[in-house]
């Protein structure tokens, strides 16, 4: 059976959409998502998105699988691509700018912006050791500035989740860091059960940081927005950042609210499609 898909990016970070609203097509096992993201083997991406019916009175549901093969409970930079897929999709059939969307972290409300960039409310932060999950701290407290020991080194880590679970370290030069070498160790550190993704923050001014990812199931990204999000929280909790700021990531810039209002995260950044094709 051949699949239509098409490929998608947010500041570099790539991925497969396949349009499922119709739920005609099987869910891939990790080994087909794994094989379509494989840049010689495959198409190419960090991930793959489906499209499907909403739930719950949403509009729609999305899945995605990270390069591994795993499926994250959400993910920033994937769910304004999805936007701007079902704009495209619906083209003038579309109703209004706005979505909801079923995620396994929840409902994720996303605004089409009138410059083209995707508004999305990333709800609010999670902040306690078990909903991270992590057990570096009593199940009930926050992990903020918490020595971790990894490839040798103690770091100073606080855990934010945004749905999916983020580890946060601040360092004066980001681009010294080996993201390479030491990037899985964080992910796989048994104080993460469901594993982590990781940044490392450069802190340049109060409103503005520079970012560099270990991506749990996908390694090395250009870019990760539940990521950016989690590293604002994580600045606002250890008093280094003011609750707005633009995050700088390898692939470009995310600029993220933590509203001291309602207490909920709002991220705003562009997406770009890449090309139409078919698999199989
Ligand atoms: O939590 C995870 O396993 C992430 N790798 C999911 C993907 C996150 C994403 N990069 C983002 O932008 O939040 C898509």
């Amino acid at each position: 059976m051949a699949i239509e898909f098409t490929k998608y990016h947010g500041l570099g970070n790539d991925f497969i959409l396949i349009d499922n609203r119709s739920s005609s097509i099987p869910v891939l096992t990790p080994e087909q998502a794994v094989k379509l993201c494989d840049r010689h083997f495959g198409i190419g991406a960090n991930g793959v998105i489906f499209s499907l019916p909403g739930q719950n009175g949403t509009d729609y549901t999305m899945r995605i699988f990270n390069s591994d093969g795993s499926e994250p409970e959400m993910c920033g930079n994937g769910i304004r691509c999805l936007a701007t897929f079902l704009a495209d999709l619906e083209g003038d059939t579309r109703n209004g700018d706005q979505y909801r969307i079923h995620t396994l972290a929840g409902v994720i409300t996303l605004q089409l912006m009138p410059d083209g960039q995707v508004k999305v409310d990333m709800g609010l932060p999670r902040l306690l050791a078990s909903e991270i999950p992590t057990n570096l701290c009593p199940a009930n407290e926050k992990v903020i500035n918490q020595p971790l020991e990894v490839a040798g080194k103690t770091w100073h880590v606080t855990c934010v989740s945004m749905g999916n679970p983020h580890c946060i370290t601040f360092v004066d030069d980001v681009a010294a860091i080996p993201l390479e070498v030491i990037g899985s160790q964080f992910e796989h550190h048994p104080a993460f059960p469901q594993r982590t993704n990781t940044e490392f923050i450069e802190v340049v001014r109060r409103d503005y940081v520079k970012m560099r990812v270990w991506e749990r199931g996908a390694g090395i990204t250009l870019a990760c927005g539940t990521g950016a999000c989690a590293s604002l929280v994580a600045g606002v909790l250890t008093g280094r950042c003011d609750d707005t700021a633009t995050v700088e990531l390898p692939g470009g810039s995310l600029q993220i609210e933590w509203s001291q209002e309602d207490q909920r995260v709002y991220m705003t950044g562009p997406t770009e499609r890449v090309f139409t094709g078919k698999i199989g």
